[in-house]
């Protein structure tokens, strides 16, 4: 009797003990985010403006010498800034209070070179101030760029220089209200004006700004802020290796606190990170971040932006998508209407939360604690969550519509402040009785979203396939997103065949030729045409099932390419320099060394006054030319200098690089490479064209 009293006592502690720790909350896994970070990343949209001096000289990097009276953007107008980014979804603005030319955009007491010396309101106007209160009156926060690279300054490359870099960083971290971010550059150093020197000063990134006590002292002035930096010391964010719009599809939130970065860290994260830094995927709405007036047919439409969306916010990163601003101060209409129509699409995204009125069911639930049930991962709260036992790391949960019910989109989220632990899942729907595997993927932290094609069911079951420890799952959603027709591109090869395509299948091709609107009523596109010389092709594809139309694609060609030739070069690679295909490059791999020349033989004699040099699209490739001379003539022996300089930010962003000049007649054109991004001696070229009057 009393040994079955002593067993009973010792039964029933034991089974308080075990329900006990299973109502706990699951101990944290690994780094966990820190309030600041935690505040930036339910943020998940917002912008960067792109306005300096170089909005006024078609350039991308300026030198630093650049006249301080181009600056008068007669119209400017913040509030148009904030009304587009309010009204297209975003949380925030970041502005690039001073770009690489050192110019800045608020009247710094620290330097000469600044709107106070600019015509713009008679030297009186500050962008900064105007932005702050913009913000302000729309409801969003105020991010600062402020290049630690500056082209301008004499004593850069010295230690006076940090000093002033703090003093502006002081100015406006302290005279703008609340900063939620600040954003430092990767380029640093390398030739520049520096207050007439023009020469090349080189610093250590790593050592240089000290970051230790720079960081310090921004915490200081701004204790809810968020740290991005690609200049060598890892702050509260990272950047994800490419300006391109995407982040790996497995993304850890995590980096290791050595301070050793490569790229697939930056891309992938790093499981075994011991920090926590998250990815920030920056890009531009159109190719180049500065306004460049022969981008504006380039703006990216809305398929491409939900691209974007699903590449970064959908893969645990958060998008900072950049306007580039007019000279007059404006954000361009096109750009305001693809960035209002994109924040409209991924509303009517998200509107209906299909599991809205469902019913969850869990092959494990932590417990019986009430945080911790399965209902929590679909009840909309991201502070909630379903958990399960400390042993468990492959879990699933079985999601009942109620009805067959149409989808085409996951969205999972896991409770971060406690780690990041999902290593991969799978989404199956049930079809006829049989549970039929949709979608698959790795990673999940704060938002995971999934596309794949619609399926109808009535049961979801979302499996949790390895987990570094118990899975914490804070939301679910289901989704039936509308679908887009992907814009059109449209290609011309060296015959002048024109060819239309998409990666869609199936939708029917409408164009022009003329530069007018294609309709449905327009010319119908079965097989590739001829249509050579100077000529604006717009397409749309239409797919009649669902009546919906693409975005228009255009393409402006230029002269035709027929007959010309590369002077002194028979390689039969030579040809894919004009073939119109972007994948096909040639690497001009000279015996000498750098200048490397490609003397091209247009077959007649044209007024030119421009070229456009697209580079391998490959980033890893060698050959891309960073810095470049351009010359024309008419009869290939007296040759005149048409333009010089760099092509900035080639490596990071390997757009096309447009360059004008003053017009001249000419039938030989020359590009010589005078320096590569790797510094080694091959020249590479996907695609070389001319630009004529
Ligand atoms: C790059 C810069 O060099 C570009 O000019 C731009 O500001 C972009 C956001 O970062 O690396």
């Amino acid at each position: 009797m009393k040994n079955r009293l002593l067993w009973g006592i010792m039964f029933s502690s034991l089974l308080i003990r075990a329900s006990y720790a299973q109502t706990t909350a699951p101990a944290p896994c690994g780094p966990v985010p820190t309030e600041n970070q935690m505040k930036w990343q339910e943020m998940e949209y917002y912008a960067f403006v792109h306005f300096s001096l170089n909005t006024y000289t078609d350039q991308s990097w300026g030198y630093g010498n650049e006249d301080i009276k181009l600056f008068n953007p007669d119209k400017a107008d913040c509030r148009q800034w904030a009304r587009i980014c309010k009204d297209a979804g975003m949380k925030g603005i970041i502005i690039t209070a001073k770009h690489h030319c050192g110019f800045c955009l608020w009247p710094s007491k620290y330097t000469e070179y600044s709107v106070k010396n600019a015509p713009w309101k008679d030297g009186k106007g500050d962008m900064v101030r105007e932005m702050a209160d913009a913000c302000k009156e729309y409801g969003l926060k105020l991010g600062i760029y402020l290049s630690p690279w500056d082209r301008n300054h004499p004593d850069y490359g010295k230690p006076e220089y940090i000093t002033y870099f703090r003093n502006q960083l002081t100015e406006l971290l302290t005279n703008y209200g609340e900063i939620f971010e600040v954003w430092f550059d990767g380029a640093n150093g390398g030739d520049g004006y520096y207050g007439g020197a023009n020469e090349t000063r080189k610093i250590d990134r790593t050592t240089y700004y000290d970051w230790k006590n720079t960081y310090a002292l921004i915490r200081k002035l701004q204790p809810n802020i968020v740290i991005w930096n690609d200049g060598g010391d890892r702050g509260d964010l990272r950047w994800v290796g490419t300006e391109e719009g995407f982040v790996g599809e497995t993304n850890w939130s995590l980096l290791n606190d050595t301070g050793e970065v490569h790229w697939n860290m930056l891309h992938y994260g790093l499981e075994t990170g011991n920090a926590w830094v998250p990815a920030e995927v920056n890009t531009s709405i159109r190719p180049e971040w500065f306004y460049h007036p022969g981008e504006d047919t380039k703006v990216k439409t809305v398929p491409q932006l939900m691209d974007l969306y699903y590449n970064s916010i959908g893969r645990n990163g958060s998008l900072l998508l950049n306007f580039p601003i007019m000279p007059n101060g404006l954000i361009h209409p096109t750009d305001e209407k693809m960035a209002l129509e994109f924040g409209k699409a991924v509303k009517e995204l998200f509107a209906v939360n299909l599991v809205g009125k469902a019913k969850a069911e869990a092959s494990n639930v932590r417990g019986n604690a009430k945080r911790s049930g399965a209902a929590k991962a679909i009840d909309g709260n991201i502070d909630t969550y379903w958990t399960t036992n400390d042993s468990i790391t492959n879990a699933s949960l079985i999601i009942d519509l109620g009805s067959p019910t149409l989808f085409n989109r996951c969205m999972a989220q896991e409770y971060i402040r406690l780690g990041q632990r999902v290593k991969a899942f799978t989404v199956e729907a049930l079809v006829n009785g049989n549970w039929k595997e949709v979608a698959n993927a790795t990673t999940i932290g704060y938002k995971r979203i999934i596309r794949f094609p619609s399926v109808k069911a009535t049961k979801v079951r979302f499996t949790i396939t390895d987990s570094k420890s118990c899975p914490v799952i804070s939301n679910i959603g289901i989704y039936n997103a509308p679908l887009f027709l992907n814009t059109p591109s449209i290609t011309r090869n060296q015959s002048g065949i024109v060819t239309i395509t998409t990666n869609d299948i199936g939708p029917i091709f409408y164009y022009t030729t003329d530069g007018s609107e294609p309709t449905t009523k327009s010319t119908v596109y079965s097989v590739p045409f001829y249509a050579d010389g100077k000529v604006e092709i717009k397409a749309i594809a239409h797919d009649p099932a669902v009546g919906k139309s693409s975005p228009i694609g255009t393409e402006k060609f230029d002269i035709s390419k027929k007959d010309w030739k590369i002077v002194g070069n028979n390689e039969e690679k030579t040809s894919t320099i004009f073939d119109g295909n972007i994948s096909t490059v040639w690497h001009h791999r000279s015996d000498k060394k750098m200048p490397i020349d490609l003397v091209i033989d247009l077959g007649n004699h044209y007024i030119v006054s421009g070229f456009k040099y697209l580079p391998d699209q490959n980033k890893w490739s060698s050959g891309i030319i960073s810095n470049y001379q351009f010359y024309i003539s008419a009869d290939k022996i007296k040759w005149k200098l048409a333009d010089e300089g760099e092509f900035s930010n080639i490596k990071n962003n390997p757009v096309w690089q447009i360059r004008n000049f003053s017009p001249a007649m000419a039938r030989y054109v020359k590009l010589i490479a005078l320096k590569n991004t790797w510094g080694d001696d091959v020249a590479g070229y996907a695609e070389v064209d001319v630009i004529t009057e």
